[in-house]
């Protein structure tokens, strides 16, 4: 997978792929991550990349032409699946959408900033809209990066059998499980049992038992 991200922040991008999971990733070459500096597609010797609103009111609003030359310039080496604008109008992230995006080759994310962009943008260019949650960021970096951190652990390759996706808590409308490590008494506090015992079909029975547990008394909605 390809994932060409315009912003006007670059650096509010780069430490996230630069530890762990999505660095392995990057290095292992099963993601390319290129980040795309707007200022660089800027017009005119201010280096512009924004401008007040028509019909007047309070924010800048990034314009159309930069991300045009951007957008433009990108298609031209390549076909891309989806341009993506983070929003927090847009549709609000979950694992299905992660899941769906995880599979296309190549996907542009623009960074919304400001007051947004020039609605022609989204009219023009954008063939998906996502949020992160019903809050402001001053941003869409940020939202770009947990929306890319959950793509690329799905990746072939990515997590190892220990830290498998489909075990993750959403993956099949659940919460996960607790889990407990060493040591097995704590002050008195003992682990469960049963995950002691080494009988493991009840284990993954009180695991699933759990799991539904969890989710009837935290997240009811995700039973419906
Ligand atoms: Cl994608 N952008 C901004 N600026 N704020 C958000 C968001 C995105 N998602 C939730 N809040």
């Amino acid at each position: 997978m390809r994932i060409d991200i315009i912003t006007v922040l670059p650096e509010l991008l780069k430490s996230p792929f630069e530890a762990s999971i999505l660095k392995r990733a990057i290095d292992k070459k099963l993601v390319e991550i290129h980040l795309h500096n707007l200022r660089d597609y800027s017009i005119g010797n201010y280096k512009q990349v924004d401008d007040y609103q028509f019909g007047g009111g309070a924010g800048m609003v990034l314009m159309i032409e930069p991300i045009d030359k951007c957008i433009s310039k990108l298609k031209a080496q390549r076909e891309y699946d989806e341009v993506i604008y983070m929003t927090p109008d847009g549709e609000t992230l979950n694992q299905g959408i992660s899941n769906e995006i995880s599979l296309k080759k190549n996907i542009i994310i623009l960074c919304g900033h400001y007051k947004g962009v020039d609605q022609r943008v989204r009219d023009l260019f954008i063939t998906k809209e996502i949020s992160i949650g019903d809050y402001v960021l001053s941003g869409g970096e940020l939202a770009a990066a947990v929306f890319c951190d959950s793509l690329i652990r799905l990746l072939p390759g990515v997590l190892n059998d220990e830290t498998s996706a489909l075990t993750d808590t959403f993956q099949d409308n659940l919460l996960a499980p607790p889990v407990y490590t060493r040591p097995s008494n704590y002050k008195g506090i003992k682990v469960p049992e049963i995950l002691l015992s080494g009988n493991f079909p009840s284990i993954e029975k009180w695991r699933e038992d759990k799991a539904l547990e969890r989710t009837t008394k935290k997240r009811p909605d995700l039973l419906n």
